[in-house]
């Protein structure tokens, strides 16, 4: 059975030297079953994007079709800057001070998703079989009903990839409803934790009156399947990485020039769901209470731009910088800085440097689907202390799908500063052995939820008949 997948994003990416696959482990775990498999990946091409419509690929001998919808610069402001990630990123989140009224973007979200489902149908009638379709994310959430109209015979998978709020959070939105209905096209729904699982078919039976039974929400004669499918990373890559003679020089290079005995890193993108303003905030505290350590912990954060134009997204850039230039302020001493911020991407490559370089992790984000950043780190910090590297920590905030997951991390709960302030003494005062055997449990985990066995188990699932537990 041929496979289209539908994701707001392309797979792939021009390069110096030519078309390659996008960073990131969705196009590195779905490319090769697209290639194995062959089919289509549906995705937007934003106002002003250069690419074809049509775009078979690999060019030498292509495999499937990459398939691009063209969004006009009113269709990407109200599908993707409005109603993605102005009403549904932060109500997700639960941090509904952020959500705009979604009028104004509701015509632009229906059009674009129509748009994508009638590209899929359109590559899916081209073949006898009934076909497969695998719909990612909160960009498309009208996606798998419009499918399910165009081809009833269709096996029609859908994963969430954020948060999926409290019922009572969810129906603050006015098209709560439409946009569930839209979902429940669906045979399969996956999502990172089994607590997202639970909301969705709450908000299903609260909102719609479909019966729960089991992992299934029954609605209008059909069944759909809402299970945690957790995701997690490329590990051969980053193990990898972490054992590359490249990787490892720059990573001592960056210890050498950095004045500072332990280094606390943080790597997010920028987004206020992160929790950067009150990372910062302990790391002051953190500051205050320890004079000691004044010349000897530094704290080194990533923040990677992101969705800018948006105004909360330029807000907190200002306040960011702000906070990093009052602390450095503050407390640098002669060569020694506390805080290092760099506003800019970085190559896999030097995020495995980083991640080799750190003695601690400091991932609070306010809610985080899964984050992915701490399972890199563990990877690769794990692999280099099987190496003989010494061995490091990982902070992380319990809000996120990572905390269920990664049993050896240090969890603190990151509304709560004086919290985070405790969590980072113990985790730079954990006895070796401890970070060790934490390292190995987090390394296991890790490994268990591979991204590419993610993608086979979610969709041997998706083949499974409705009734098979
Ligand atoms: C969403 C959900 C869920 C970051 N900066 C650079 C860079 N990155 C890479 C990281 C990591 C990825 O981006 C970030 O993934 P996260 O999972 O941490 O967070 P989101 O971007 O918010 O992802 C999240 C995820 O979807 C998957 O379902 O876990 O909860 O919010 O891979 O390494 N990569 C490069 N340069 C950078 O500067 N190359």
């Amino acid at each position: 059975m041929s496979l289209v997948l539908l994701a707001n994003r392309a797979p792939i990416r021009q390069t110096p030297e030519g078309w390659a696959a996008a960073l990131g482990g969705l196009a590195s775990a779905l490319l090769p079953v697209l290639e194995d498999r062959g089919g289509a990946w549906v995705a937007m091409r934003e106002p002003g994007e250069d690419t074809p419509e049509h775009q078979p690929y690999p060019a030498e001998d292509p495999a499937f079709t990459v398939r691009r919808v063209p969004l006009s610069e009113d269709e990407f402001d109200g599908y993707y800057n409005g109603l993605s990630n102005q009403v549904l990123w932060p109500l997700s989140h639960y941090l509904v001070e952020y959500v705009l009224p979604e009028r104004r973007f509701r015509e632009a979200y229906r059009t674009v998703n129509r748009r994508f489902a009638e590209a899929a149908l359109e590559i899916a009638a081209a073949s006898d079989d009934a076909p497969q379709f695998w719909v990612q994310d909160y960009h498309l959430m009208m996606v798998p009903a419009l499918l399910r109209e165009g081809r009833p015979d269709a096996r029609i998978g859908h994963f969430w990839h954020i948060p999926w709020p409290a019922p009572e959070v969810f129906r603050i939105l006015p098209s709560a409803r439409e946009l569930l209905r839209g979902m429940l096209g669906a045979d399969l729904v996956g999502f990172h934790t089994a607590g997202d699982a639970e909301n969705f078919r709450e908000s299903a039976r609260d909102l719609l009156g479909a019966t729960i039974e089991g992992v299934e929400v029954l609605w209008q004669g059909r069944r759909v399947r809402a299970e945690p499918h957790p995701i997690g990373i490329d590990v051969g890559k980053f193990e990898g990485l972490a054992a590359d003679p490249a990787v490892i020089a720059e990573s001592e290079t960056f210890r050498s020039e950095l004045v500072a005995d332990k280094v606390v890193l943080g790597v997010d993108r920028l987004d206020y769901t992160k929790g950067l303003l009150l990372r910062f905030e302990a790391f002051e505290r953190f500051l205050e209470a320890y004079p000691e350590l004044h010349g000897k912990v530094s704290m080194f954060q990533i923040a990677t731009p992101s969705r800018t134009g948006i105004p909360a997204y330029d807000q907190l850039k200002r306040e960011v910088e702000e906070a990093v230039g009052r602390i450095n302020g503050r407390f640098a001493e002669g060569a020694w800085s506390p805080l290092h911020y760099r506003y800019r991407a970085f190559t896999q490559a030097e995020l495995a440097a980083l991640y080799r370089a750190a003695d601690v992790a400091l991932l609070p984000p306010l809610r985080d689907g899964m984050n992915l950043v701490a399972h890199e780190f563990a990877a690769v910090s794990a692999a280099a202390s099987r190496e003989g590297h010494p061995p490091a920590a990982l902070v992380l905030s319990e809000l996120t799908g990572a905390a269920d997951y990664l049993g050896g991390a240090v969890c603190v709960n990151p509304y709560d500063t004086d919290g985070l302030v405790r969590a980072l003494r113990a985790a730079l005062d954990l006895p070796r052995d401890e970070k060790r055997r934490r390292l190995n449990e987090m390394q296991g985990a890790v490994r268990e939820l591979d991204v590419h066995t993610w993608a086979a188990r979610f969709l041997d699932r998706l083949d499974a008949p409705a009734d098979a537990a």
